[in-house]
């Protein structure tokens, strides 16, 4: 495609449209799991003509949509999707067959499906119908989009962001225990972003009896989706009385190990919370925890404290993110609590390592996230 600006020609890519489809799928962030975001462009001499996104599980895919919207125009127009088309009949039917019978001529995709039902098959069906396939555009871009999925699809295990509040020193309260608030009002804004895009939120039994929070998503500008809460809490000590056993904002999972007093777990129970047994020592067994939530599609989880449940986190290696959230502040204070705590690594080379570091300044605070590196 060409577009003119005064003398000059411009040139639109395959990774133009690429973007724009990209750009289209993040609209329904939060809102596809257990599936993937998934963008569609339909694109003819250079115009796009047709776009769709995938908005919520069970519904239609991207493809379908652009196609819908396309109409005839699909006819010999080119079609940029950022997953490759699905190939298998599950809640709806095989899109890369819509996209044939459609009269797509060429077909531009941004990565593979990792799903088996349908990885390279999808490829197939269109490359047997005759039509023209590029795969691998803006890859990177489109593994990124989908790290969740691409985790939990790969693994069975959700993808774990662990997040922190905390100041320049590295601490996140004082040491008599006041923490609120380190970070500014652009910080925590984020955080609920966050949580509104997250399946589910994961805290310690001791964040529930020292703050007794809500862990529920407060937008500005809209209600947003609450994350399941999950409570590692060995020993059912969750109180009756706590919030997320009486608000009935989101469902709340309680993960107790073997030594729970059973009348604990059954008066929790009885209070309308779910119980989930999670190893046999006086720790919740977090990778059994985790395994356990992937099998019930909860593709990824946001671990939000305290400092004993991240460390037990990293050293398991079952984090995948990190956002640390950093306020322009110094507290000190040799007790005062930091964002990571157990015994932590003897060894600087056991020290868990993060990559493809980026910031961001929010009003101030400083964002910093970074990816584990797998050893
Ligand atoms: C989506 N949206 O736009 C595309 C998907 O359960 P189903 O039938 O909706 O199928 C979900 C699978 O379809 C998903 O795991 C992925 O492999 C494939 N592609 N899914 O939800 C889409 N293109
Ligand atoms: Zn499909």
């Amino acid at each position: 495609g060409f577009d003119r600006i005064g003398s000059e020609v411009i040139v639109l890519q395959d990774e133009d449209f690429m973007r724009a489809a990209l750009a289209l799928a993040r609209h329904a962030e939060g809102r596809t799991s257990p599936n993937p975001l998934v963008g569609a462009v339909i694109v003819r001499d250079g115009h796009i003509v047709a776009a769709g996104w995938h908005r919520r599980a069970g519904t239609e895919h991207a493809e379908i949509h652009a196609l819908r919207m396309a109409g005839e125009l699909a006819r010999g127009a080119t079609l940029y999707v950022t997953l490759e088309p699905c190939a298998h009949y599950g809640r709806t039917g095989p899109c890369a067959k819509a996209v044939a019978e459609a009269g797509i001529q060429r077909v531009v995709i941004g990565m593979k499906d990792p799903n088996p039902l349908v990885s390279g098959k999808g490829i197939r069906i269109l490359e047997n119908a005759g039509i023209d396939v590029r795969c691998g555009v803006l890859e990177k871009e489109a593994a990124q989009l989908n790290e969740v999925f691409l985790k939990w699809m790969e693994t069975g295990f959700p993808f774990v962001v662990l997040k922190a509040a905390m100041s320049l020193d590295g601490k996140i309260a004082t040491c008599t225990g006041e923490s609120q608030w380190i970070t500014n009002h652009a910080s925590r804004n984020r955080v609920h972003e966050m949580r509104d895009r997250y399946d589910a939120i994961l805290a310690g039994i001791g964040t529930v009896l020292k703050d007794d929070p809500s862990l529920t998503t407060r937008l500005p500008d809209r209600q947003g989706k609450n994350p399941v809460r999950i409570i590692a809490d060995s020993m059912a000590r969750t109180p009756l009385t706590a919030k997320v056993v009486t608000d009935g904002l989101a469902p709340t999972i309680i993960a107790v190990t073997e030594l729970a007093p059973p009348e604990r777990v059954e008066a929790l129970q009885n209070a309308g919370v779910q119980v989930l047994t999670a190893g046999k020592g006086s720790r919740v067994d977090l990778r059994s925890l985790m395994k356990q939530l992937g099998q019930r599609e909860i593709c990824s989880v946001l671990a939000e404290g305290g400092g004993q449940i991240h460390f037990s986190l990293l050293k398991a290696g079952l984090v995948d993110k990190v956002c640390m959230f950093i306020a322009p502040e110094l507290i000190g204070g040799r007790s005062a609590l930091t964002p990571v705590e157990g015994e932590g690594f003897s060894s600087l080379g056991d020290a868990v390592r993060l990559d493809r570091m980026t910031t961001e300044m929010l009003d101030g605070d400083i964002l910093l996230t970074g990816y584990v590196v797998r050893r």
